[in-house]
């Protein structure tokens, strides 16, 4: 165990337990002409934040555990989209249209890969999902219990919404959650701080907060029992499931989506 120095109080991170995931961030939030701008927002707030989640990244690549990326999109029939959710943002520029980055919101267009910057790298997981909490309608879960995660750490955008929705979602499935608050952003910085605000109070009632330092810096110090206790239990690696298609492997080009699953 490592101890962070974290909100609402110490979070005793398991380095063999524990791994992150990167919420939706796609081009199509942080760039202009995507989704977030359709909205109305101004995507320049959530930018600010790429250099921030990188060093979070290679912190949790250096040291041998997950990193699992999410991406916002649906399907290029529109399947997967409830009505509801297609009548939002401004006409013309809702989810399907054409945008300057391809169809918005749609799987495969240039609009929801992951930014350059903090492209996943061969064996990483990347999870496609239809809605605001990646739990939803996607294989996640069974992913997470295949490789023996309990903790979750979250990076990504937009704090109040996909990450604060999945958060949720996970504590409400026993995971310990703890947010890297200066890997996350909003369109609104009063939603972030009230968001976090929110999941620490009540003695950590959604889970905990801390510095990317803090916990790179955490998962360092803990390394040696991490591969320790790897080695003992047998875990398994991102990268080795099975050949049914479980995992598959991000390519450099096109990250494979997971698919939508059975709901779990
Ligand atoms: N609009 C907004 O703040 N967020 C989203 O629509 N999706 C995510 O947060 N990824």
């Amino acid at each position: 165990m490592a101890t962070i120095a974290a909100r609402p109080f110490d979070f005793k991170l398991d380095p063999a337990r524990v791994a992150l995931i990167v919420i939706d961030m796609q081009r199509d939030f942080l760039e202009p002409g995507g989704f977030g701008e359709s909205l109305g927002n101004d995507v320049a707030r959530l930018q600010a934040i790429v250099p921030a989640t990188a060093r979070l990244i290679a912190g949790f690549r250096a040291a041998g555990r997950p990193v699992i990326h999410t991406r916002e999109c649906h399907r290029p029939d529109l399947s997967d989209c409830p009505p509801a959710k297609l009548s939002r943002g401004a006409p013309g520029s809702r989810i399907g249209d054409e945008g300057p980055m391809g169809r918005i919101l749609i799987s495969g267009e240039p609009g929801a890969e992951i930014v350059p910057e903090l492209y996943p790298i061969a064996g990483e997981l990347v999870i496609d999902k239809p809605g605001k909490g990646a739990f939803y309608a996607t294989d996640l879960s069974a992913h997470l219990a295949a490789l023996g995660i309990t903790q979750l750490v979250f990076a990504g955008v937009t704090t109040e919404v996909c990450v604060q929705t999945t958060m949720r979602e996970a504590n409400d499935r026993g995971f310990e959650c703890l947010i890297a608050e200066d890997a996350t952003e909003s369109y609104f910085a009063e939603f972030k701080r009230a968001a976090i605000d929110m999941i620490v109070a009540q003695g950590a009632i959604v889970g905990w907060a801390a510095p990317v330092e803090a916990i790179v810096a955490g998962l360092a110090a803990g390394e040696g029992a991490a591969a320790t206790a790897s080695d003992a239990a047998g875990e398994i690696a991102p990268g080795d499931l099975g050949s049914d298609g479980s995992a598959r492997a991000a390519s450099p080009v096109s990250p494979a989506p997971i698919g939508i699953g059975a709901g779990v």
